[in-house]
């Protein structure tokens, strides 16, 4: 009796909530699971009863596919599939010329009692399908089912820092998703699992190895791996780019040079693409680190990136493939400025490069500190189509064990006015190519993807890749609605909750900057593995990558003169932000210390002291964790328990940590200073050196 009770419970709770259970996290935000509340259930209901597909086409197949998976799962009822329109309740997929959406983008609209999902391509109706199920899994009303949308930039790029022998460099979600040694014959359902999470986002690129990167991928064994991975891939509308190394021609090619010059080297190039294509027809293209922390390129052999990248561009010419080239590069000067480098380096060769090169830039002039300015090549090279590239692993914004919502950092660096053709010339605008007519875009986020069963170790890590992919498709969202969506998706419906996890995402990431760097602090974090801090570090094997070189602490101030007396690293943007940043009364605070050294007593707009301000900012971070804490504790009983669970363990290492931060920061920026920590801030319960010795064994390899 009692046996068949919890049986009957068992079932009941299989077909109210889909799956008895705990959430681990493994399907994304795809999971849709069965709406609640009887009033949208029945309007849902009786809207989709069927999906009409009259053509059929792997990628058909898959829109189809994932139609009637997502509207069984979020109606709970069946939704066949036919070819015939019954005049009610279909969702019909359209192909039609006519429509002013772009090769990729989609129009959903409701006619009668259809939804019709239209597009000019069918991978225009692969997006749309996804757009229609993401409409309801956020709960929007029938009314503003009438959807456009194309993507901005045309190359929505994942890079992944995989190496062939399954390590990930800075990943921190386990292992590499890709099983080199087990490619091509075994076949992971994780790849599929893969693209449909990206096709779902519109990310149409994936690069799939490091770009510090080994030559064993352009081997034959390697390209026929890859090539296992293109064909799973395809049918979501992504396509698989290789990081090449740019000595392959000697590694795996058997000559004496690399030389981008050498008739031999770009005769092997020629071939290795044409063999490339040979394998993997559509076969995306090349991503570059060349002559950058060590890594070979042309100046090796006395050329210039032009000459390198062009080389490789000349070798896709017969086909639809692309050069990225990065510009992440850096000199050791002890008397340069880093923050210049880039800029140096690339911006003469504007004009030069081959139509089918794209020079990827990072968000920041430095490396993906929390905050950094735009970089100033963004919109100094108005003949170079340049990509953006943000870094979704928290490389730097404490690897899965923080909670950082990316979006707001990403926005802040796409609505940045770089005023290069008068005020309103946004980041983004060079961007999506619309301020210098760019005839590529696109758009790179380095994975934080892994093997952890939830793929991003930690779970809002999902929240990141997911709002990388929508803002790649379209800049002007705003990140309270991605968080909003990915939190429906996700998460819980359940508004209070939807609410109070939103804005903890909202505060996460100025929580993160206040307790690690604050006022436009950048780079004293810990040396080489970038975790927890390290102000103190002052020697290492490159000035540039000790902490003393970027805060500059002294008895007077802290920061880094970047005017026209210091390095002037200001001379390289546009005259408005020279005026602007150059002079430190109309420096925005969060910039502060990236452009000026500021004497401790400087009068802050509160009134408080530079000093001063920076205590409370640290002490601040650490109160908005606990905040964090406080509020991810009110939603318990609305999001699933095992990964409430886990958020919640995470939350109190990252306050463990924040006050790390916090402690290590104060007490030695003080033995600058001299200056008291104000009364109402608790004194850290540790000396300096205890916390030293703390981060220093942490930070053991
Ligand atoms: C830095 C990382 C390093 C990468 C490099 C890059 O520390 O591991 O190889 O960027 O982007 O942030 O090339």
């Amino acid at each position: 009796m009692r046996r068949s009770l919890a049986l009957v419970l068992l079932l009941v709770s299989v077909l109210v909530g889909g799956s008895t259970r705990a959430d681990d996290g493994y399907r994304l935000w795809l999971k849709y699971d069965r709406i609640q509340g009887a009033a949208l259930q029945r309007a849902y209901a009786t809207a989709f009863t069927a999906i009409v597909n009259t053509e059929s086409s792997p990628m058909r197949q898959v829109a189809v596919e994932e139609l009637q998976t997502g509207l069984q799962g979020l109606l709970g009822t069946k939704v066949p599939v036919q070819k015939q329109a019954s005049g009610k309740g279909d969702v019909v997929l359209q192909l039609n010329a006519q429509e002013q959406v772009g090769q990729e983008g989609y129009h959903i609209y409701r006619k009668g009692n259809q939804t019709i999902i239209a597009a000019k391509t069918e991978k225009g109706l692969l997006y749309g399908s996804f757009g229609l199920l993401r409409h309801l899994q956020t709960l929007r009303p029938l009314s503003e089912l009438n959807i456009t949308t194309s993507p901005k930039v045309q190359y929505r790029v994942l890079n992944h820092w995989d190496n062939p022998n399954g390590t990930v460099e800075r990943g921190y979600a386990g292992s590499s998703i890709w099983k080199w040694y087990d490619l091509p014959q075994v076949i992971d359902p994780r790849y599929k699992e893969y693209a449909r999470a990206n096709a779902s986002i519109g990310i149409n690129a994936t690069v799939v190895n490091n770009v510090n990167a080994s030559a064993r991928f352009m081997t034959a064994e390697y390209l026929h791996k890859v090539k296992a991975l293109a064909d799973v891939f395809r049918p979501y509308g992504i396509r698989v780019y290789l990081s090449v190394r740019f000595t392959a021609p000697r590694n795996v090619g058997g000559l004496s040079t690399a030389d981008p010059l050498d008739p031999a080297v770009q005769q092997w190039w020629n071939e290795k693409v044409k063999e490339i294509y040979s394998i993997i027809p559509d076969f995306g293209g090349f991503v570059v680190k060349a002559n950058s922390e060590g890594e070979p390129g042309p100046q090796d052999y006395n050329r210039t990136h032009v000459d390198g990248a062009n080389m490789l561009a000349k070798a896709m010419a017969p086909y639809d493939g692309i050069v990225m080239w990065r510009a992440f590069v850096y000199k050791a000067d002890p008397n340069g400025d880093r923050y210049k480098a880039g800029y140096e380096e690339f911006k003469p060769f504007d004009g030069q490069f081959d139509p089918k090169v794209l020079v990827q830039v990072k968000n920041g002039p430095i490396d993906f500190q929390p905050r950094e300015p735009f970089s100033p090549l963004f919109g100094q090279m108005p003949q170079t189509p340049l990509m953006m590239e943000f870094q979704l692993t928290q490389e730097y914004l404490g690897f899965a064990t923080h909670l950082v919502y990316e979006a707001p950092l990403f926005k802040e660096t796409l609505d940045s006015d770089t005023y290069v053709k008068g005020p309103g010339s946004t980041v983004a605008e060079v961007v999506d190519g619309s301020l210098h007519g760019y005839t590529r875009t696109g758009m790179a986020g380095v994975s934080n993807i892994g093997s952890d069963r939830n793929w991003t170790g930690h779970p809002v890590g999902q929240a990141n890749w997911y709002a990388y992919g929508r803002l790649a498709w379209d800049h002007t969202l705003s990140s309270e609605q991605i968080a909003e969506e990915w939190i429906k998706m996700t998460l819980t419906r359940q508004p209070q909750a939807v609410a109070t996890i939103k804005s903890i995402f909202m505060e996460s990431r100025e929580a993160a900057v206040n307790y690690m760097t604050p006022l436009g602090l950048h780079h004293i974090m810990g040396e080489s593995i970038h975790y927890g801090p390290q102000p103190w570090l002052e020697k290492s094997q490159r000035p540039d990558w000790t902490s003393l070189y970027y805060h500059r602490a002294d008895a007077q101030g802290i920061g880094f003169d970047r005017t026209k007396t210091g390095s002037n690293a200001l001379s390289q943007y546009a005259p408005e932000l020279q005026q602007q940043w150059g002079v430190l009364e109309n420096t925005p605070e969060k910039y502060l210390l990236w452009f000026h050294h500021v004497s401790w007593s400087y009068k802050m707009d509160n009134g408080r002291t530079l000093w001063e301000e920076l205590c409370y900012r640290y002490y601040g971070g650490v109160n908005s964790v606990e905040q964090m804490i406080r509020q991810w504790d009110s939603v318990k009983g609305s999001v699933d328990p095992e990964l409430h669970a886990d958020v919640a363990s995470r939350l109190q290492i990252q306050k463990r940590e924040a006050e790390w931060w916090r402690d290590a920061c104060v007490l030695y920026f003080q033995t600058y200073s001299k200056r008291p920590i104000p009364d109402d801030l608790p004194k850290p319960d540790r000396t300096l050196e205890e916390i030293k010795e703390l981060v220093r064994i942490y930070q053991l390899r």
